[in-house]
């Protein structure tokens, strides 16, 4: 059965049942200036601002409340719509926490993403053990029952029909639904859904998808043949589980534009973005500037529909569970303070977001100096670019390839192949997508790798003051007959001399090779050699990197 969707006017908000004094500044909120919640800024640039809600908190807590009505105007439940909440047995269905959700929002004047039907994870068990016919049953009468459930309410706008199918190398994810339905599940999915309701936006969601790369490629390729076919996709969920320390991903915006030409709205599904606790000032600062890369990428392609953060407060987060020794992902501070990244998200929905006027591209940046070369990394740093506007990033290319990318004027690179000749060069940009002129190259050759099938793990045995003795095995899962290892140390510790191997580098790297007589290890076999260190420090010696 279809419906006319409506607009939910702000004003929707005066039904709000708490805050009320908040609720009248909201509604007061037009046009947009610098003081008004996210909610106002996002409805006067025609996006969305969400977060993901929990229902125990939307219960029990009033400061969550308050803050979840007064700034979002979209949300999602974070548990409440998967299955083994909405099914948990056989054509036994519990609405309880999704009828909150919708109902919270209905309450508030926000819209709802219902998230999600088809995913790996969060299934019950039942499902999985189905046959193949069982299955495709199941996933029907599923989304035939939650999707039609809300067919009729105007605030549930939005499906993730299928969650996760992508491996990160763009092949498809070897779920159940996959090892027993095909990659068809995916139409078929997504044709029940449009089934169950005509006018919802129909999308497929993913995590590690929010730059330009393989899976994202794979996703976009997909999209692309499966809406050739007729099949109703509407819309790209990125999740956006993001980490200061991997970066922020590279051409996200250019990554947005390419969906968006395909026709489908594109929306930021679940952003967070981790850092490594405790938080310090400037982890905030750069946490901050990720958030408003986010939402300047949302604010440059019309197509982007909004930007849903994947709750709000750090009181309440699947982070510290999932990446232990990580955490403080979100604007929210635990008491429901504002962060940085609150005033990012703020800033760029009050301020428009990247000029489109701005064509000055940032001047070249400096020409790289490599250090730290190991066999698979090496790390580059440069001096600056500067632009009328401000520069928002940096990356870093070998020829055409780009190898990594940096909001700072340093990069370490990962993943590099051994004993390769690289000729890098670094290009800056802004935030309105112009890029600058190429710096100048820098050569450099990355050191050889270990013996193929041998992995080495190191072993302090004993340490003195100035000095210290360590030890390396070498694992072989297939045979050798000779070997080959490099250890690399920091500045200040140095090898002295080393038996039963033969040694050469004189730091950082040193390379281990077999003597005469151990070069011949046979399949699951093992060799040791020993090495005396020198080094000044107090406490461990630090341990090498092995490669
Ligand atoms: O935040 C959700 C957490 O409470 C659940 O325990 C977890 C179970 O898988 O799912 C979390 O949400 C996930 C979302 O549904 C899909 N993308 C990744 C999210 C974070 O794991």
């Amino acid at each position: 059965m279809s419906r006319t969707r409506r607009a939910i006017a702000v004003g929707a908000l005066a039904l709000l049942p708490i805050a009320p004094a908040v609720v009248t500044a909201v509604v007061a909120a037009s046009p947009a200036h610098a003081s008004q919640p996210l909610r106002a800024h996002a409805e006067a640039r025609g996006k969305f601002i969400g977060t993901a809600v929990a229902t125990t908190q939307l219960a029990n807590e009033s400061s969550y409340r308050t803050i979840a009505a007064t700034e979002f105007d979209q949300i999602t439940a974070e548990n409440a719509m998967k299955w083994e909440s909405t099914e948990p047995s056989p054509n036994q269905f519990t609405f309880s926490g999704a009828d909150a959700v919708v109902a919270f929002a209905e309450q508030n004047g926000q819209q709802v993403h219902g998230h999600t039907l088809v995913w790996h994870s969060q299934t019950p068990n039942w499902v999985e053990n189905l046959d193949a016919a069982g299955m495709r049953s199941a996933m029907n009468s599923h989304i035939a029952k939650v999707v039609g459930r809300y067919a009729d309410n105007p605030v549930v706008r939005s499906w993730d029909v299928v969650n996760e199918a992508f491996n990160e190398d763009g092949t498809m994810r070897d779920s159940f639904w996959y090892r027993k339905l095909g990659g068809g599940y995916i139409a078929d999915a997504f044709r029940a859904a449009r089934a169950a309701d005509p006018d919802a936006k129909l999308c497929i969601n993913d995590y590690n998808v929010e730059g330009v790369n393989s899976k994202s490629t794979a996703m976009y390729n997909l999209v692309k043949t499966l809406r050739g076919q007729g099949v109703p996709i509407d819309c790209v969920g990125f999740q956006g589980h993001l980490s200061l320390q991997y970066g922020f991903p590279g051409q996200v915006r250019e990554n947005v534009q390419r969906f968006a030409d395909l026709g489908v709205d594109v929306r930021f599904t679940e952003i967070d973005i981790r850092m490594k606790t405790p938080r310090d000032s400037a982890k905030d600062a750069q946490q901050a500037t990720y958030y408003r890369n986010v939402m300047d990428a949302c604010l440059a392609v019309s197509r982007c529909v909004g930007v849903t953060i994947w709750g709000f407060t750090d009181k309440y987060s699947w982070v510290p569970d999932t990446f232990p020794g990580e955490g403080a992902a979100l604007p929210y501070d635990e008491n429901y303070g504002r962060k940085p990244a609150y005033t990012a998200i703020h800033d760029a929905l009050a301020a428009g977001g990247p000029d489109p006027s701005d064509t000055t591209p940032p001047t070249a940046p400096g020409r790289p100096s490599v250090s730290a070369v190991t066999s698979s990394g090496a790390t580059l740093t440069w001096t600056a670019a500067t632009d009328n506007v401000g520069v928002t990033g940096y990356d870093v290319y070998s020829g055409t390839t780009r190898l990594g990318s940096a909001t700072g004027t340093s990069l370490t690179l990962t993943g590099l192949t051994p004993n390769t000749a690289y000729t890098v060069h670094v290009v800056a940009r802004d935030a309105a997508g112009n890029t600058s002129p190429a710096s100048g190259t820098v050569d450099f050759t990355t050191l050889a790798g270990q013996s193929t099938g041998c992995t080495p793990s190191y072993r302090l045995v004993n340490s003195w003051p100035g000095g210290f003795q360590g030890e390396i095995t070498l694992r072989c899962a297939s045979a050798v007959t000779s070997w080959k290892t490099t250890l690399i140390y920091p500045s200040g510790v140095g090898v002295t001399q080393a038996w039963s191997s033969r040694m050469s580098g004189s730091g950082p790297a040193y390379t281990f090779t077999n003597a005469d007589w151990n070069g011949t290890i046979p399949a699951g076999g093992s060799t040791t050699f020993g090495y005396i260190g020198s080094w000044n420090g107090t406490g461990t010696p630090p341990a090498p990197a092995l490669s």
